[in-house]
């Protein structure tokens, strides 16, 4: 079995908290990368597949018949991981292997905020499935960092039925952003960090100008 980690210069992964603003930051990549003439092909986790979005569904959104059999942290993780390997089998890798560029609403990072430091499994497990099952890290990840509390003032301002995640408590959701600002610390290499407090234009702004220096250390590289 294939245990190397390898990063990939056009896989793109957006991270952050609920009511980060993840879909303005992806709109604005793939705007910046359509113009210089690009593939670009967006995708998002869990799901990207047809089955790996059916265990999205099973994970956050349960139907009536198996809604009241509580979901333990350890089979949470392994759904996840289980849509992570077949969306990178099915549709990551075939995109890369063709010179697309792929933008990933969430990646592994989310595993180890939501069920490592979210549900407190233990980070070198879901290190050994991230080489296992997965053997993929984008090249670039944008962690759209914002205060939990406006971040869900944001959601809930959205979402009628909050799902099994965004049901949490706030401190589940401060361990999940204190994990993902530690990797983006621990990583400033494949990391950078957008202030998402700001408003949907300044932060537009900032993933634009993120990616535009990406791409050009890419290209000097
Ligand atoms: N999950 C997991 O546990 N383990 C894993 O391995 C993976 C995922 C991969 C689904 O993710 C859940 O799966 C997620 C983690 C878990 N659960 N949570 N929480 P998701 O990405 O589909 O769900 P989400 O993070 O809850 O998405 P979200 O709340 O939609 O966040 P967003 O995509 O960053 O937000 P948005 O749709 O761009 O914006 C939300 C609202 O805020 C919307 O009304 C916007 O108009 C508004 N907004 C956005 N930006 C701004 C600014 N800058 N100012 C003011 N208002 C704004």
């Amino acid at each position: 079995m294939n245990q190397a980690l390898l990063r990939h210069p056009h896989f793109v992964s957006l991270e952050g908290g609920e009511g980060a603003g993840k879909t303005t930051a992806i709109n604005a990549i793939r705007d910046l990368l359509r113009e210089r003439g690009h593939e670009v092909v967006l995708t998002r986790e869990p799901g990207g597949t047809p089955l790996a979005e059916r265990i999205r569904g099973l994970v956050l959104k349960p139907d009536e018949e198996i809604a009241g059999e509580p979901l333990s942290a350890e089979a949470e993780l392994l759904l996840v991981f289980a849509a992570r390997a077949q969306h990178v089998r099915q549709v990551i890798r075939p995109a890369l292997q063709r010179g697309a560029y792929v933008i990933s609403d969430r990646f592994t990072d989310s595993s180890y905020a939501y069920q490592g430091a979210g549900r407190g499994l233990d980070l070198q497990w879901i290190a050994e499935l991230e080489k296992r099952a997965v053997g993929l890290q984008p090249g670039l990840t944008l962690l759209l960092d914002v205060d939990v509390a406006v971040g869900r003032a944001r959601a809930n301002g959205r979402d009628l039925w909050p799902d099994r995640i965004e049901s949490e408590q706030d401190d589940f959701f401060q361990r999940v952003r204190e994990q993902f600002r530690l990797r983006a610390q621990q990583d400033t290499q494949r990391f950078r960090l957008i202030d998402a407090g700001q408003d949907q234009a300044g932060v537009a702004a900032q993933v634009r100008r993120a990616v535009a220096e990406w791409l050009e250390q890419e290209a000097d590289a």
